[in-house]
């Protein structure tokens, strides 16, 4: 039944949509893809949108982004983490910020989330690998943790430091990596806006496969500068020695922001698989500079991102 839009009442509208909207929210008209924000049964998290901050594309299933991951602490099929991860242990929960700080701090987990006010974010997700997700995740802008610790002026790289314990997670008795999973930035991509401190996705905690109880999430970077599960934050002068960055140098730089003009030495960069639109007609996507977030060229004035990839 076709209504014209002239024909309806503004109250007719607004029924319908509220209608419209209960039903999506269950999943009854959209499908599970569509259902906005929809989580997986865990803790609540609340928190209001950042719309400045919410990229208008479809929204990677729940399933999808919670099934197929990389965390390499529970093994290395994208399909471990989710099967494995249960033995995570995420409370009590510490992360201690040290270095050069004024103010060095142990926070627990309700203190890291009630340090500054909750948003969801929805960040295109690009691993290194060639695959992307878009996400709603639930956190804060790393800069507010930053102006709590005050850095001194040596202060020049933060380096994120994230659990391995052999006890609960399986993968770190394998020697794929060089544990604990370290990662890095300068300190002024830190305090970039983007850069979110992240305690939860689908408007729910985070799962444990995707990094719970806190990790970082730097969209314009390859994923696995993003650190799950993380324990430490140091304030440093020099750059930090990341594990990845370690484990094959030539391979993974320790800038790693998405460029599609710089190419892995094993694979093309210049296109992704969206996760979730991968049927036979499905083209791939271009993937864009910065994975499509240009606010942070300014970061990157006069270095040559050939060389400092
Ligand atoms: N501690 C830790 N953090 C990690 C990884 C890891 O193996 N261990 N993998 C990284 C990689 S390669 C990617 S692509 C993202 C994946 O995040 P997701 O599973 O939430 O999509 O986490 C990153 N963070
Ligand atoms: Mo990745």
């Amino acid at each position: 039944m076709l209504i014209l839009p002239s024909e309806i009442t503004p109250r007719e509208v607004f029924e319908s949509r509220r209608k419209f909207i209960k039903l999506a929210a269950a999943g009854a008209i959209l499908g599970p893809e569509l259902a906005l924000a929809q989580g997986g049964g865990l803790a609540k998290l609340p928190a209001k949108r950042n719309p400045a901050f919410a990229v208008m594309e479809k929204q990677t299933a729940y399933k999808d982004a919670t099934t197929y991951n990389n965390f390499y602490e529970f093994g290395t099929d994208k399909s471990d983490p989710a099967e494995n991860a249960h033995t995570l242990r995420t409370r009590p929960w510490t992360v201690q910020i040290e270095g050069e700080v004024k103010k060095p701090m142990t926070l627990d987990i309700d203190s890291l989330l009630k340090l500054a006010p909750l948003e969801e974010r929805i960040y295109r997700h690009r691993c290194v690998e060639g695959w992307s997700m878009v996400v709603p995740w639930i956190g804060y802008s790393f800069s507010e943790l930053i102006k709590k610790v005050e850095p001194t002026g040596n202060a020049k790289f933060v380096e994120f430091v994230t659990l391995a314990d052999h006890q609960q997670m399986p993968g770190v008795r394998s020697r794929v990596l060089d544990w604990p999973y370290v990662e890095g930035l300068r300190i002024d991509e830190a305090n970039h806006p983007l850069a979110l401190l992240t305690v939860g996705m689908y408007g729910e905690v985070l799962p444990n496969q995707n990094g719970a109880p806190v990790r970082m999430v730097l969209p314009w970077k390859y994923g696995f500068k993003s650190a799950k599960s993380i324990v430490k934050i140091r304030f440093v002068r020099e750059m930090p020695r990341t594990s990845w960055n370690k484990s094959a140098p030539n391979e993974y730089g320790f800038y790693s922001n998405v460029n599609p003009d710089v190419d892995h030495p094993r694979w093309s960069q210049a296109s992704e698989r969206r996760i979730g639109e991968d049927g036979f007609f499905t083209r791939k996507r271009k993937t864009l500079m910065f994975n499509g977030y240009p606010e942070v060229a300014s970061l990157y004035t006069g270095m040559d991102l050939k060389k400092f990839y």
